[in-house]
Order: C-alpha cells, then sequence, then structure tokens
C-alpha cells in the first residue's frame, strides 16, 4: 500500500539547503579547490576541472547529497542495486567466520551514536527502520536535568536487529553511551577494561570510575584486569559529528586511540550529520574532518561521512515504511572494510570456550533447581526427579555438541572480493 505523500519533507530540505547556501555563501565550490593540497583528496589535484573523488578508495564521499527522502520504494533509488551489491559483499564476509566479531562504537554524548547504530542495523536488513538503540541525549550523566544517568554498555547481537533468517554471522555491536572528553588515567583504564571484555553488560560504568577514584588507579587495574575476560572488542568505530560549532572531543579521541593501539584493536572513524555539514560546501567542515582523520591518524578508507535516519534528514519518518539505499551505502562501504577478516578474528581464545562452558552449566544448573524444586514443591517421586534429569542433560549436551559442531567446524575462507 502506498504511503500518503509526505509535504514537509521538501521544506525540511529546502531550509537545510538555505543554511547551506547562506551561512556559508562567502565560499565558492571553485575556491575551495584551488587550495590544493597535495595529495588530499578534499582539494582538488592541479589536473583541472574534471577532477572527481576516488569513490573505490575514498570512503569520505560526497555521494549522500543527491538522497531522494520523497521516494517510496527503495528499488526506485538509484543507489538501490549498489546497496545490493554492498549486502552481499557484508554477508559473504560473515558466513564462514568462527565467531561474530565485537563492534565498539564510541564517541562524545550527542554526537549520533545510537542513530549511526540504527543506520547500520537498517543498512544490513531489507525491510525498513527500526529504532532499536535508544536515541536521544543519556550520554552526559549530570547534564540531564541534574539526573544521575546510570552507565552502561548495550550490547546488540545479530539475533536482536536482524530480522532476515539465514546463517551470515554479523558483529554484535556495543553502543558505548556515555563517555566524555577526557583524558583521565581512570578513563583510559575503563576504555581499556572495555576493549578487554572485562566488564560486564550491565554493570554500572559510574561505579567502576568512582571505584578508581577512591582506590587509585594500581588497586582498579589490580581488581578489574585479573578478571576473565566476557567479550573482547574485535573493532572501534569512533563517531564525530561534522558540526564545526561543536568542540572537537580530542582527549577522547587520543584517548581511544592511545588504548586501540595498545590492544591493536582496528579503529574506524564515523562523521554523522553529513545532511547539514558538508564538506563540499563550507571549509570548516573540512577542517573538522581534516582534524579528525588527523588526531585518529587514520587513512581515507577508514573514515566515512554519513547521514543518519532520524526526524532531523526526514520529518515525516518515511524511513518507517522503507529504507533509503543512499544513506545505507555509505555505511555498507564502511561495514564491508569492518568485515574483512584479520588475522586473529576467526581463533576462539581461551576466554570464549570458558564462556561456552559457562553457558552449558548455566543451563544445567537451572533445570537442577526446577527439578530439585518441584520435587519438593510438588512432592514428586526423587527416583522420577533424577531420570527426567538425567534424560534432560543427555539431550542438553547431544543439543550442545550439535551446535557446537556445525558453529565452530566450517571453513575460514570468507573473503567477499
Ligand atoms: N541532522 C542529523 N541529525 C542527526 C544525525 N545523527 C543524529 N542526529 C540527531 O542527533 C541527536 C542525538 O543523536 P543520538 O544518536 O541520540 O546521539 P548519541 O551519541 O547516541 O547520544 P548519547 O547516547 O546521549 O551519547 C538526535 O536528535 C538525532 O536525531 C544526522 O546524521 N543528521
Ligand atoms: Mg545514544
Amino acid at each position: 500500500m502506498g504511503r500518503p505523500k509526505r509535504k514537509t519533507a521538501t521544506t525540511a530540505r529546502a531550509s537545510r539547503k538555505e543554511y547551506e547556501y547562506n551561512e556559508f555563501s562567502d565560499i565558492d565550490g571553485d575556491d575551495l579547490h584551488k587550495s590544493n593540497s597535495k595529495g588530499d583528496p578534499i582539494d582538488k589535484p592541479d589536473n583541472g576541472d574534471k577532477w572527481k573523488p576516488d569513490y573505490e578508495d575514498d570512503l569520505f564521499e560526497d555521494i549522500n547529497y543527491e538522497v531522494n527522502y520523497e521516494i517510496k520504494d527503495e528499488k526506485e533509488d538509484p543507489c538501490y542495486d549498489r546497496k545490493q551489491e554492498l549486502l552481499r559483499d557484508c554477508k559473504c564476509l560473515t558466513e564462514s567466520v568462527r565467531k561474530p566479531l565485537n563492534v565498539a562504537i564510541i564517541g562524545p554524548p550527542g554526537c549520533g551514536k545510537s542513530s549511526f547504530l540504527n543506520t547500520v542495523f537498517a543498512s544490513l536488513n531489507s525491510d525498513r527502520w527500526y529504532e532499536y538503540a535508544k536515541c536521544g541525549y543519556f550520554g552526559n550523566h549530570e547534564d540531564v536535568m541534574g539526573m544521575q544517568i546510570t552507565r552502561h554498555l548495550r550490547s546488540f547481537p545479530k539475533e536482536e536487529y536482524y530480522t532476515q533468517n539465514d546463517c551470515c554471522r554479523l558483529p554484535t555491536f556495543i553502543d558505548m553511551t556515555g563517555f566524555e572528553n577526557d583524558d583521565s588515567v581512570i578513563n583510559e583504564e575503563l576504555l581499556y577494561l572495555v576493549f578487554c571484555g572485562k566488564v560486564k553488560e550491565k554493570e554500572v560504568l559510574n561505579d567502576i570510575v568512582a571505584f578508581g577514584r577512591y582506590h587509585g588507579i594500581t588497586t582498579m587495574r589490580q581488581k578489574y584486569r585479573n578478571r576473565f575476560s566476557y567479550r573482547k572488542i574485535d573493532r572501534i568505530i569512533i563517531v564525530c559529528s561534522s558540526n564545526p560549532d561543536s568542540a572537537m572531543p580530542s582527549a577522547l579521541l587520543k584517548t581511544v586511540v592511545k588504548v586501540a593501539n595498545e590492544l591493536d584493536i582496528t579503529f574506524y572513524g564515523v562523521m554523522t550529520h553529513a545532511d547539514i555539514f558538508r564538506a563540499k560546501y563550507d571549509k570548516r567542515v573540512q577542517s573538522r574532518e581534516k582534524l579528525f582523520r588527523e588526531t585518529l591518524g587514520l587513512p581515507r578508507n577508514r573514515l566515512a561521512s554519513v547521514i543518519n535516519y532520524c526526524p532531523d534528514v526526514d520529518p515525516d519518518r518515511s524511513y518507517e515504511d522503507t529504507l533509503l539505499p543512499a544513506l545505507d551505502v555509505p555505511v555498507l562501504r564502511l561495514m564491508r572494510q569492518i568485515l574483512t577478516p584479520e588475522p586473529g578474528d576467526s581463533t576462539m581464545n581461551f576466554g570464549d570456550y570458558v564462556n561456552e562452558v559457562i553457558y552449558f552449566i548455566k543451563n544445567f544448573f537451572f533445570i537442577g533447581c526446577i527439578l530439585i524444586a518441584s520435587q519438593y514443591f510438588l512432592a514428586v517421586d526423587i527416583s522420577v526427579v533424577k531420570s527426567i534429569f538425567y534424560i534432560l542433560i543427555m539431550i542438553l549436551f547431544i543439543l550442545y555438541m550439535c551446535t557446537y559442531f556445525i558453529k565452530f567446524n566450517r571453513p575460514v575462507n570468507a573473503t567477499a572480493r
């Protein structure tokens, strides 16, 4: 069924354009390129006016600006075929990995982390946009009307965001909200602990920080580093807004880079709000992108400029009915880079095996408790309980061995290209 025609999207776009062209009307497109610096793809090389960005190697491309918010069927979008191609590549890359990657999303409060995650989820699916990660300003734990907001990691395994039924092992994404622009040793240690997987899902990050501040960094290290590793991070996506008026979170960026390098984790950069702040027309946006890239030391194939699905870009929220492949393509190009296997990815480490065993024991413990409880409260004969218990153990063991065999004995040969 066709969606009612939207009236306000054009108005919203018009006002955005007005901002772009009025606010920066002193900037002439050509002037931007004339100040060429060697090798910097933002600037125009000395080979004349025919210069075009290299779309194959440069993720920070300028394709987003042709987004047609009025389309009613994603197949109408000229980027539809490109999206399908990228989606196939991404899925192919994940099909034969031994375990899904853990991808952490970090950035200053309000930069668009949760919106970006929802955009990634929409891109990887083929139906419509959903708000899996809750958007809004929750990050700064003291600034939300003076309330103390509890900070914890929020993870999104494939089962939570992927609606299709196929065997690709898409990553688990971890929304790391509430990290301030802070390069203190305590913040650095917290990042280290999170990236090593020493912090549990529901654990309150404020408590770890409070512990470190009270007892000192040495005791904090002793307490948390000796822990068992729950979920080691394989890739990091550092998100930052393209808004040149917002402060560059340099202290946070440098700390993330330092810890990621120490742990040998590959990191990527994402600049949001590309619908409003366009490097093509605004020198300040260009400088911001350059500063972001230089602070992280990123090559251009690890940096993407994205427009997130959010009410700002389409006030009618038509993306609740259909996807916009023009928004998905830059995100999927980045995802294809991220999902490309690295040498350490496919191996199960000791922590993973221990996790498996714990999961196994937990199941037994749960069933055992139910059976023992039924013996006391329902006065069931003990021998019946015992036999049921043994049968269930056998069934669980067989099921477990089957899943283990299917899950971890596939050949590792995935490369889409
Ligand atoms: N115009 C525009 N707005 C965006 C974009 N991405 C996010 N926003 C808006 O920015 C605001 C904050 O986005 P969130 O995704 O909640 O930011 P966050 O980083 O998760 O925030 P915290 O969890 O509080 O740290 C929301 O109002 C979004 O609608 C974008 O690409 N373009
Ligand atoms: Mg958020």
